[in-house]
């Protein structure tokens, strides 16, 4: 390869970023996600400088378009609330635009667009014909009566089915959204559309057009990514022990699948603080206390005497472990808590969460050998079963939990080996994060080739 060649790679991503540094100022997160992304490009720029030549990296950092929506709803006492709903159609050149509804008080645009950027390669990696979208709103459900979060996704979507469509953008949860939001969603728009567009969200309870799986898929798909790193390690989940954050969707059913691995779970945590139970967690508890009771991870320690709740997040990672898989939200893991685990003697982190590392304590892992599993390639899982669901409904037939887990574990294999071999590819061998970041990215760059449309 020539220096020009290789400088004008270089050039060319630095030059796309100041460019979106200078438009997207105050965007923290987007441009976070974003420069993660970038810098593993380099090298894919300097093989194909067609990419170059039909400015592919400037084309697919900018979203198709971003819809933001006023979502006005009675709460109980009759006053009514105004929120701010957001749906960004990032890109579907494979695909149509698909992601998750966040309901947390943080969304923001800049939140919004971190998730549908990171979307767009996490699908392309699944293999499924899926394109990239986030969506949400700073609507609070906690505290929320059943009748109020009816009354929210009921005003949402009554603004958001404009948007959406089975052949258009499949919505499907998140923080804060999970399949009983995704139900009264879903009523709400086939009350509005008069038609049974089962496709149009993925999450849905099984009863009307849910797939099997879907509730574990996340979780799941990421204890199956790590037994991958593991396996190539010539080791497996037996009696290691993990540190999990989080104790929604994506952290139980980690838990769950680690556990039935011979993993030894002693933490979880909820945006209070976390429990360390050192003779492993019941999940039991935790289901109960937060699927079906709503009630705080602290109250765990009134059902297990010996374990210890402390309050705040950020110590969770100070607990020592063989693996830690942050499972609650973006950037809950910063340098110092990367060196703190690292120093504590981790082996594997692998992030259920999106962008739960930032960049520092991803350079912390990679340079200390630590096995890194990067959120795209770690926690596609629910998208990839959220696709199965896609499949099934517009063939119209259900598939078994345990086909659908299959497929889930094989996707997962082929994400772990196309990324691992992107990475040796491309000269970065045992690096996943820019060899999944190159496996997405490449997947979709070559639609936009072929697409011809800008
Ligand atoms: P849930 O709403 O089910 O659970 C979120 C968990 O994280 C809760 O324990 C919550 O605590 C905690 N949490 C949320 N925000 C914060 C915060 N700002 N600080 C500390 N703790 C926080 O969401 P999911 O489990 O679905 O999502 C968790 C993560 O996984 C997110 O990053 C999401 O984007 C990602 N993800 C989800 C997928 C899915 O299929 N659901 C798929 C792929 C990724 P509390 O209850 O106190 O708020
Ligand atoms: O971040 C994610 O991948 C999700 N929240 C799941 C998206 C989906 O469409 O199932």
């Amino acid at each position: 390869m020539t220096t020009a060649l290789i400088n004008n790679a270089k050039q060319y991503v630095d030059n796309v970023f100041s460019k979106l540094q200078s438009k997207n100022a105050h965007q923290p997160e987007f441009l976070q996600a974003a420069e993660e992304i970038f810098l593993s490009l380099v090298p894919v720029f300097e093989q194909h400088p067609e990419y170059i030549k039909h400015n592919i990296l400037e084309r697919i950092v900018e979203p198709d378009r971003i819809v933001s929506f006023r979502v006005a709803w009675q709460d109980d006492n009759h006053d009514v609330q105004v929120n701010r709903g957001y749906r960004v159609q990032y890109n579907n050149v494979i695909g149509p635009y698909k992601g998750g509804l966040r309901f947390h008080p943080t969304v923001n645009e800049s939140i919004m667009k971190f998730l549908a950027f990171e979307q767009i390669f996490k699908n392309a990696l699944t293999g499924q014909p899926i394109g990239g979208g986030k969506g949400g709103s700073d609507f609070d459900p906690k505290g929320k009566s059943d009748a109020e979060i009816m009354r929210f996704c009921q005003a949402f979507m009554t603004e958001l089915y404009r948007y959406v469509g089975p052949d258009v953008d499949v919505p499907a949860g998140d923080i804060g959204v999970g399949a009983r939001e995704v139900g009264y969603l879903w009523g709400q728009y086939k009350r509005i559309r008069g038609a049974y567009e089962s496709g149009v969200l993925t999450g849905k309870k099984p009863g009307y057009g849910g797939s099997l799986a879907r509730t574990e898929a996340t979780g799941y798909g990421l204890v199956y990514f790590v037994s991958e790193m593991l396996r190539e390690a010539n080791s497996t989940f037996l009696n290691k022990t993990v540190v999990v954050s989080g104790s929604g969707n994506v952290a139980i059913y980690a838990i769950e699948k680690a556990q039935h691995f011979g993993a030894k779970v002693v933490a979880c945590s909820d945006s209070s603080g976390y429990i360390y139970d050192a003779e492993g967690i019941d999940l039991k508890i935790v289901k109960r206390l937060k699927e079906v009771e709503g009630k705080r991870i602290s109250e765990y320690v009134t059902y297990r005497p010996n374990a210890v709740f402390t309050a705040g997040c950020e110590g969770i990672w100070t607990i020592p472990c063989d693996i830690a898989l942050p499972c609650a939200t973006q950037n809950e893991i910063n340098g110092d808590q990367a060196r703190t685990l690292i120093a504590n003697g981790v082996k594997v982190v692998a992030e259920g969460a999106n962008m739960p590392s930032n960049l520092e304590a991803i350079n912390e892992f990679l340079d200390s050998g630590v096995l890194f599993g990067p959120a795209k390639a770690a926690n596609a899982g629910g998208v990839a079963v959220s696709a199965l669901e896609m499949a099934q409904n517009s063939s119209r037939t259900y598939w078994t939990f345990q086909e659908v887990d299959a497929k889930l574990h094989d996707i997962m294999k082929s994400i772990f080996n196309e990324s691992s071999e992107a990475a040796k590819k491309y000269g970065y061998e045992g690096n996943l994060v820019v060899g999944s970041n190159i496996a997405g990215f490449v997947r979709v760059a070559n639609g936009m080739l072929v697409e011809g449309v800008y």
